[in-house]
């Protein structure tokens, strides 16, 4: 008998890096989420919707900002989207990885428990994601930590996967499918609720965490200036903003080659995204530790592009 359509949303949670967005791209089998090895990459919930035909399934995915133990304005904003969108989804996708090395005892701990305290306290299911099990050479390892999460609280169930290789994500997706509401809820045409400008911001925002270290990418934000379409390309102008004065020359490099190579990068992103030529500008402006300032972090991080 054919099974029923089903639909939900489902918030990807978890603390900083251990591989949410890189999850929501892997389920949507495209790059909508920016990701890279520097935590706190992610400053936006980021809608993404899934569609399987059969059995039907239709699964609006939340990746959100990383959750932690917050030390300045950016990050309380970041941590507080984050707790809005759980307490709105029907399943809660938990991430989590394992430890560095064969030492598991610190598997769950940390902010892990935090999560997991707050979790305890709400009747949405949750599922477990223990990512990254390529790094796991020895996978009989992870048994006993899948016991152990157990006793740390009743997830829905427990997903050991690699959203990196795409290993085993299909196991999550009929976990998910167990704990949704009957019927179809979006729009086939659907893929996120981001404007273009978004994407374009994110591009180049993410080209300028590869290329930065330290405490630079912490103090990134980018401004669309402008975003215009004609028949032939997308023509962008943006301004990275950066925290500190000796931050500005590190993005810009020896006569102006960083800022080139990331212009070109995040260029060659938006084309494949966008499916067009792309003309892109860049300009790098300092605001002085704006991170700490609660209406700086609303002006660039919260509402550059009027899209939320
Ligand atoms: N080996 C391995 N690396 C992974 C996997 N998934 C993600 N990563 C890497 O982990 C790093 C962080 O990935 P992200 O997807 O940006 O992590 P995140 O949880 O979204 O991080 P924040 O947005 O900062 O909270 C990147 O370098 C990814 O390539 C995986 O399955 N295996
Ligand atoms: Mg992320």
């Amino acid at each position: 008998m054919p099974q029923a359509p089903k639909s939900g949303r489902a918030a990807i949670i978890g603390r900083p890096n251990v591989g949410k967005s890189t999850l929501l791209n892997a389920l949507l089998g495209q790059k909508l989420a920016i990701a890279t090895a520097k935590p706190g990459t992610t400053r936006s919930n980021l809608l993404g919707v899934y569609v399987q035909q059969e059995p039907p399934t239709q699964i609006a995915f939340v990746d959100t900002p990383g959750l932690h133990r917050p030390k300045n304005a950016l990050g309380r904003a970041l941590v507080e989207d984050a707790k809005a969108e759980f307490e709105n989804a029907d399943v809660v996708v938990l991430v989590t990885e394992l430890g560095k090395g064969p030492n598991t005892e610190r598997f769950l701990g940390g902010q892990d428990s935090d999560i997991i305290a707050l979790l305890r306290e709400s009747k949405t299911p949750v599922i477990l994601v223990i990512n990254k099990v390529d790094k796991v050479k020895d996978k009989s390892q992870l048994l006993p930590l899948m016991d152990r999460a157990m006793k740390a609280m009743p997830f829905a169930a427990i997903v050991p996967l690699s959203a990196l290789r795409n290993d085993n994500v299909d196991a999550l997706v009929r976990a998910i499918r167990e704990h949704l509401q009957p019927g179809l809820a979006y729009d086939a045409e659907t893929l996120t609720d981001k404007p273009q400008r978004f994407f374009a911001s994110e591009l180049i925002r993410e080209a300028v965490l590869v290329h930065t270290r330290q405490e630079v990418p912490h103090g990134v934000a980018v401004l669309i200036e402008r975003f215009e379409e004609d028949d032939k390309l997308t023509r962008v102008a943006a301004t990275i903003v950066v925290s500190k004065d000796s931050h500005k020359g590190i993005v810009i490099g020896k006569g102006g080659a960083q800022l080139k190579e990331i212009g070109s990068e995040a260029r060659k992103g938006m084309e494949e995204l966008f499916g067009r030529k792309v003309f892109l500008e860049l300009w790098v402006k300092v605001v002085d530790g704006w991170m700490d300032d609660p209406a700086k972090v609303q002006a660039l991080v919260r509402e550059p592009l009027g899209n939320r």
